[in-house]
């Protein structure tokens, strides 16, 4: 099969992606922690906690004034992709990795649980995206073709649950997943399967996790999503954390390979890092030699991007202040759309963005070792271990469950008798648990317990070899399944918008490729009910499809209403029918500042004829709002109302090489006269050949200017670096 490679400005090619699938093989597998690199220089700075840089990337907008720097934190960065269509997930995968995700985990759009067992192939209509072998491979495939263009590998992860978790299980590790949500106590509390099934399935689950160097995230974080209230379920995190970690590193996986779904309980407005900290405290001082994989806060989040955003910094700074391994991002809109990729890439470069923002925090700071801080983190101790104590007396962890220990909304050891009670002897999958016969026989890798191959001549050690490798060492005994339903599948899918893929055509997407959606945002003097009504009226009046308001913010009561709106635009563009002028190019900063030194300059400037306008030149030329002063240049500024000659004149007295007039006032077209005498009188002069002449001005078309005689005309939304790369191109062309 011919290696893949990725150029960066082209777009992936999905339909490569799918082909020879059935032939496809995952390139490693096994988690990866980032390389760290302490006391990387990049750009002008210094990083105490950096990990080596990719090599391809986007870093955040700012970066710019820092020469393109995109330093990478030490946490691996994870994002949700969660669009229900894997082949256009691939895609934000590709974007996501840009912007230095490097654990992509695929939420599907269906509730595994509710399956018996795996599907195949691609299908939607089964009540969303179910976890596929398709869908892995193909995602694992186009992920070690986009690891090799940033430079990085990137941790692919989906969850083990349900019935089906461990045929789930076996699957990923076939297909080279490097991380998968495993907690037998997710199925019992929030899809009811019987709970001695559920550990039997993650006894098995779990040790082919082990064998395949999955890294395990559990399920804690689900406890407080679903509380009534979060942050009253803190001991119960605890315990709940502490049952999965101890099962699985008793199971056989690595410690180093248990990752803790942390949460910070609470969010602002509530007093979240006091309440929040001595919690992170509690939690690390228990399981510190697991793993910390921060979880943001995904209870208390509405559908304002900018508060979840918030929300999302300040857990930031707890995972700073204690330890985060691995720091998720949660899409801000989830409340609200299925998740946009624009938010993911929001979400990462807020996670890379802070925790590089933090960067040497602690060599600074010190957590105090007593006050509120130890004093609470050992209460939430006392009681997680009060819990646990509770749980033995009970019985066991099945009976607390029956007795609906867990889930409920008082803080330990206050109940409120709300919990959610699960029945031993009841939920999916119960009696069906069978003791292995004498003569049971299972000659394959990484099968928990009784196996039985030494009764049959096979080595215990190596159960496989039996039959010649299992489907894990031998994977062309992986029985490929491509599709099973001809309406239903990628294919059908992709030929619906396959127009946009070959042709010039474009439409906007938010969710899904071609899907016409666009945002739009806006003020609406009105009440929130009545500037809802208001938006979507607009909406349909700018033709849009589906007009719906997605966050409404109340302003003032009375005063109004700021509505973000979605809909969707039913036509599409031809590129091929544009005329896309070049993107203007704007010489460096440094290199003007090198330019003037090496050659000084001289400007003179004003603003020209009856006209008192001043501050549009005062801000090509102040230092303050970023003008031509900034890079050294000699300015001087004449003042408003400067007759023609005047300005001529003191170029000449000056010996300045550039004279730079400002003309606002453009009625009978005196703003172009007036560039035209400019250039009569140096002409008449015998100044011309020697002086650069600039105008600019609000109604100036530069075109219509450079008919003037004049070099240059600079129209509206000019800025000082404009008119200096301008200058400085121009004296060197003359200078030639
Ligand atoms: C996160 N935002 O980052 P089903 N097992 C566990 C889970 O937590 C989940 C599933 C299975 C979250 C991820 C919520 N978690 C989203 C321990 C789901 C999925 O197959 O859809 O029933 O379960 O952790």
């Amino acid at each position: 099969m011919e290696d893949i490679k990725l150029k960066h400005n082209e777009k992936l090619d999905i339909e490569n992606i799918l082909k020879d699938l059935d032939k496809y093989r995952p390139k490693r597998r096994g988690w990866t922690w980032r390389e760290k690199a302490p006391g990387l220089q990049m750009g002008p700075f210094t990083y105490k906690e950096a990990t080596k840089p990719l090599e391809n990337s986007v870093g955040v907008p700012s970066s710019k004034y820092f020469g393109g720097i995109d330093p990478q934190p030490e946490p691996v960065i994870t994002t949700e992709v969660a669009s229900g269509r894997f082949e256009d997930d691939i895609r934000r995968m590709r974007m996501a990795a840009w912007h230095g995700a490097d654990h992509i985990m695929v939420i599907r759009t269906a509730g595994q649980s509710h399956m018996d067992g795996l599907i195949e192939g691609t299908p939607q209509g089964v009540g969303g995206v179910p976890i596929t072998r398709k869908q892995v491979r193909a995602q694992r495939k186009a992920l070690d073709i986009i690891e090799e263009e940033v430079g990085r590998p990137i941790n692919y992860h989906s969850y083990v649950s349900g019935v089906a978790g461990p045929d789930v299980a076996v699957m990923f590790a076939e297909e080279g997943i490097n991380g998968a949500h495993q907690d037998p106590q997710y199925n019992v509390l929030y899809r009811n399967i019987n709970c001695v099934r559920s550990f039997v399935d993650a006894c098995e689950s779990k040790k082919i996790l082990a064998w395949a160097d999955i890294a395990q995230i559990d399920g804690a974080h689900n406890a407080n999503a679903t509380a009534r209230e979060a942050w009253k379920v803190m001991p119960e995190l605890i315990v709940q954390h502490a049952i999965n970690s101890m099962f699985s590193e008793k199971v056989g996986i690595k410690p180093g390979n248990i990752c803790l779904s942390t949460v910070p309980p609470t969010a602002p407005p509530a007093p979240c890092v006091f309440m929040d900290l001595p919690y992170a405290i509690a939690l690390r001082e228990f399981c510190d030699r697991y793993r910390m994989r921060a979880q943001m806060n995904t209870k208390y989040m509405d559908s304002s991007a900018r508060e979840a955003t918030v929300t999302h910094v300040l857990n930031m700074l707890v995972s700073k202040l204690t330890r985060a391994d691995v720091q998720s991002t949660i899409t801000p809109d989830e409340g609200r759309n299925v998740p946009w990729h624009i938010y993911n890439i929001e979400a990462c470069d807020t996670a890379k963005q802070t925790l590089i923002g933090l960067d040497g925090l602690m060599e600074m700071v010190e957590l105090k070792k007593d006050g509120p801080l130890r004093e609470n983190a050992r209460e939430i101790k006392e009681r997680a271990c009060l819990f646990m104590e509770e749980i033995i007396e009970a019985g066991g962890y099945f009976n607390a469950v029956q007795e609906g220990f867990f889930v409920d909304s008082a803080m330990y050891p206050e109940r409120n008798g709300d919990g959610i009670a699960r029945k031993i002897e009841g939920g999916i999958g119960y009696g069906y648990i069978y003791e292995r016969d004498e003569d049971y026989m299972a000659p394959v890798t990484a099968h928990f317990g009784y196996n039985n191959v030494a009764q049959y001549g096979g080595d215990p050690e190596n159960p496989s070899a039996l039959i010649g490798g299992c489907t894990f060492e031998d994977p062309d005994k992986i029985v490929f399944i491509d599709e099973l339903d001809e309406v239903d599948n990628v294919n059908v899918r992709l030929a619906e918008t396959e127009k946009y893929r070959k042709t010039s055509l474009i439409k906007p997407e938010m969710e899904w490729a071609a899907d016409g959606v666009v945002m739009l945002n806006m003020f609406i003097p009105a009440n929130k009910r009545t500037a809802e009504v208001i938006a979507v009226e607009i909406g349909k009046e700018l033709g849009l499809i589906e007009p719906e308001v997605i966050n409404r913010e109340v302003l003032q009561e009375a005063e109004g209403t700021r509505i973000e709106m979605k809909g969707k635009v039913g036509f599409d563009v031809d590129v091929s029918k544009l005329v896309i002028p070049p993107e203007p190019v704007y010489l460096t900063d440094d290199e003007i500042r090198e330019e003037v030194k090496e050659h000084p300059l001289k400007v003179v400037c004003g603003t020209v004829g009856e006209d008192e306008h001043s501050v549009g030149l005062r801000e090509i030329i102040d230092i303050k709002h970023g003008g031509i002063e900034r890079f050294g240049i000699e300015v001087h500024y004449l003042g408003t109302s400067v007759p023609i000659e005047k300005l001529v004149d003191a170029a000449i007295e000056l010996n300045a090489e550039v004279i730079l007039a400002s003309t606002i006032i453009s009625h009978d077209n005196i703003h172009y006269k007036n560039m035209k005498r400019i250039h009569d009188l140096a002409v008449e002069k015998g100044i011309r050949d020697k002086v650069i002449i600039c105008a600019g001005g609000t109604q100036v078309v530069p075109e219509e200017a450079a008919k003037t005689g004049i070099d240059a005309g600079f129209g509206r939304g000019s800025h000082g670096i404009d008119v200096a790369t301008f200058i400085v191109q121009k004296r060197r062309q003359k200078r030639g």
